[in-house]
């Protein structure tokens, strides 16, 4: 399939448009409910003023091209993720700090960079080029059920935490790449007849979260990334050496969070973040797109939702004040969020505003999350269940009251690290 910088798709509908995605491609009229197959179970709300999202107006891609993100603090700040950070004497910004951070971020680098030469970013705006293409011969699937187990468990054993599946809904494609020297529009290119997404989730660590703000914290990160790239390298190559097309893919290419919500890996929140059973916010997402006959997964609700319609930890620690604490609304505070979608959405120019002042990456909101605990405790699974029902005030209250979200200085984090605690 082809998307050209317009956002055009051929051999589909037209879904810049909002009329291509009503019932008969029709105007909307008062009792339409404009969702496809799946979408209120998802808890998605598509308005008429849908337009798909080109990838040049994140905050990552504005913040080389517009000048007003662009600052020199914000280009320290990328800067530093290279071989030049500047440590300062705060604890979690030394030279340790960014030592560990820039380290754990090395194989992501890599892959971003091993292709420059011939104008790609893989990972960040492109997608990762195969190692070989799919082999001639397909190997045959008579049930894609057991293609679907199979290929979750083989996701684990490269080393995802999570894999859920989905179908390929090019709603959430980018309506455009952004090139990554000049930052304008490029087709989002893609193999034709793709039917599925695979989404994974890599873990963060619990430990490195808990002393957000600062430079260690973002070795979680780096380390996510870093598996990411591994992972989906070797999944999409075994898809390939199946004889079945499978394009690996980490920030790039789409919007990941509505597919890791289909895909059943968890539920929206407040804080712009899918909140898995398994780790709460703290994970980092991947997917490979694929033609391999697999059978999809539904989403899967665990109480977030209503959670997060009583709570606003998120939005009162966030320090900028980038986060929402009324109902979802539609649309955003600026040309970084995506038209016609109703649901939290954050002012993140005021968040990438913090980095760059930072010279740091912040994830105080994943921090804080009462949904961000260390699920292999029974208590803690205990208090997810409890969370889920009419307790929920209750359990919101216990959290604040234990103390729980707090942060752990870094200087503790090196300490345990010594002490192998
Ligand atoms: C660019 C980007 C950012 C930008 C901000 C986004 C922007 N508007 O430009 C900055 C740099 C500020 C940022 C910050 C963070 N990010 Co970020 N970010 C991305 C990235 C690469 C692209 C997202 C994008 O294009 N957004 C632009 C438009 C679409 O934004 P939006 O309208 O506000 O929509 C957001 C959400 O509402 C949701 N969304 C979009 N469409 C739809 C549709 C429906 C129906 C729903 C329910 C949700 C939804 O996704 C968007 C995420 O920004 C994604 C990876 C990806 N390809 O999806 C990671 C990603 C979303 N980030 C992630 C994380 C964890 C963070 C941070 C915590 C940083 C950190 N240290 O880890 C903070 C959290 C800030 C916050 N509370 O939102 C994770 C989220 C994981 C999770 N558990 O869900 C992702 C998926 C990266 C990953 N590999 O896992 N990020
Ligand atoms: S990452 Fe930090 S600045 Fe951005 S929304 Fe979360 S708490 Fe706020
Ligand atoms: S902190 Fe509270 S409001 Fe924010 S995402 Fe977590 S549960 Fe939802």
């Amino acid at each position: 399939m082809q998307v050209d910088a317009a956002g055009e798709v051929d051999r589909m509908p037209d879904m810049t448009e909002a009329t291509s995605y009503y019932p008969a491609n029709r105007p909307p009229e008062p009792d339409d409910q404009p969702f496809r197959d799946g979408d209120r179970e998802a808890g998605f709300e598509i308005t008429g003023n849908f337009r798909r999202f080109s990838q040049r107006d994140d905050m990552f891609c504005r913040a080389f091209w517009d000048d007003t993100v662009r600052s020199k603090e914000s280009l320290e700040f990328f800067r530093g993720h290279g071989g030049k950070a500047k440590p300062r004497r705060g604890e979690g910004f030394q030279q340790k700090d960014f030592a560990l951070r820039n380290a754990a971020w090395t194989v992501a680098d890599d892959y971003a960079d091993r292709n420059r030469p011939r104008g790609l970013r893989e990972g960040f705006q492109d997608p990762q080029e195969p190692r070989y293409p799919p082999v001639d011969q397909k190997v045959p699937v008579d049930s894609p059920a057991e293609m679907a187990a199979e290929i979750k468990r083989i996701a684990r054993l490269f080393g995802a935490d999570l894999a859920g599946i989905t179908d390929f809904d090019e709603r959430w494609l980018y309506a455009s790449r952004a090139e990554y020297k000049t930052f304008e529009d490029k087709p989002n290119d893609l193999p034709d007849g793709l039917t599925s997404v695979i989404v994974m989730a890599h873990g963060m660590d619990h430990g490195l979260v808990q002393s957000y703000p600062s430079a260690l914290a973002g070795a979680a990160v780096g380390k996510g990334y870093s598996g990411e790239a591994a992972t989906v390298a070797q999944l999409s190559q075994y898809i390939r050496n199946l004889g079945y097309q499978a394009v690996a893919s980490m920030n790039d290419t789409a919007l990941v969070i509505p597919l890791a919500i289909k895909a059943g890996l968890g539920e929206y929140g407040r804080n712009q973040m899918v909140i898995t059973p398994e780790f709460g916010p703290r994970v980092r997402f991947s997917k490979i797109f694929t033609d391999l006959p697999l059978r999809h997964d539904g989403p899967r609700r665990f109480g977030v939702t209503e959670f997060c319609a009583i709570c606003s930890r998120c939005a009162d620690a966030c320090p900028p004040k980038a986060l929402p604490h009324g109902p979802p609304a539609e649309g955003g505070a600026n040309r970084s969020a995506i038209q016609g979608v109703r649901k939290w959405t954050a002012d993140c120019e005021k968040c990438f505003g913090y980095w760059a002042k930072m010279r740091s990456d912040c994830a105080i909101c994943m921090r804080v999350c009462p949904f961000n605990k260390d699920f292999s405790r029974w208590q803690m699974r205990l208090a997810r269940r409890l969370a889920g029902t009419g307790l929920r005030r209750l359990m919101l209250w216990l959290d604040i009251k234990l103390g729980y979200g707090g942060r752990r200085k870094p200087g503790q984090w090196w300490q345990s690290l010594r002490e192998g605690t």
